[in-house]
């Protein structure tokens, strides 16, 4: 079975240079879906936005996921995407849980237009995207997308008893005062480090 795992970070659209990549690594297409005779790839996520192919590459990536052949974890940018298209409940002042700023609409129009003709297909593939986890732990390593916090993971455990999010709780991770906001971004986006000058990365 698997002897070896292949990390695969941001792919960010480029589906013809990750075909590049996987096939360089001695990956190849099988029944439909790429695959090593002894290894399995890890994607750290943000598979979408920016790129040419995100269509493209998201199909390989779930097909590797679903056929057992990778494993994934949440990148902001399908966590991003979810709540820019989810609707805000009765009571938020804004009509989608992410708001459509130029800076956001932005960052999603690549992803947006190249699934526009695939409206079915992209609910489907949104769907698929909240049940990413959003870490994983390995008998030798641990992955995540930006920063694994242990107390943060081991309280979100507590909480909610899964490495993963579901729908009903994207409200509330939209909350900025909220666990699973400070959860998300602490996850997905990483720590902020203080710099002279009052400057911060
Ligand atoms: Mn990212």
């Amino acid at each position: 079975m698997h002897q070896g795992y292949d990390l695969i970070g941001d792919i960010h659209g480029c589906g013809l240079t990750l075909i590049d990549l996987l096939e360089q690594m001695g990956y190849s297409k099988r029944n439909g879906v790429y695959q090593h005779p002894k290894r399995k790839v890890v994607f750290l996520g943000d598979i979408v936005d920016r790129g040419p192919n995100i269509r493209l590459a998201c199909h390989i990536v779930r097909d590797m996921v679903e056929a057992g052949h990778a494993d994934i974890v949440m990148g902001n940018h399908e966590y991003n995407v979810v709540t820019y298209l989810s609707e805000a409940p009765a009571g938020m002042r804004q009509p989608f849980l992410r708001p459509h700023t130029p800076r956001n609409n932005f960052i999603v129009e690549q992803t947006l237009e190249q699934f526009a003709n695939y409206p079915q297909e992209f609910n489907e593939m949104l769907d698929w995207f909240l049940t990413i986890p959003l870490f994983r732990e390995y008998e030798h390593f641990r992955v995540v997308h930006a920063c694994w916090d242990h107390q943060m993971i081991d309280e979100y455990l507590r909480r909610y008893g899964s490495n993963h999010i579901t729908k009903d709780m994207l409200p509330e991770s939209v909350q900025t005062d909220s666990f699973l906001y400070q959860f998300l971004d602490r996850m997905l986006r990483g720590t902020s480090l203080k710099l002279p000058d009052g400057r911060s990365m």
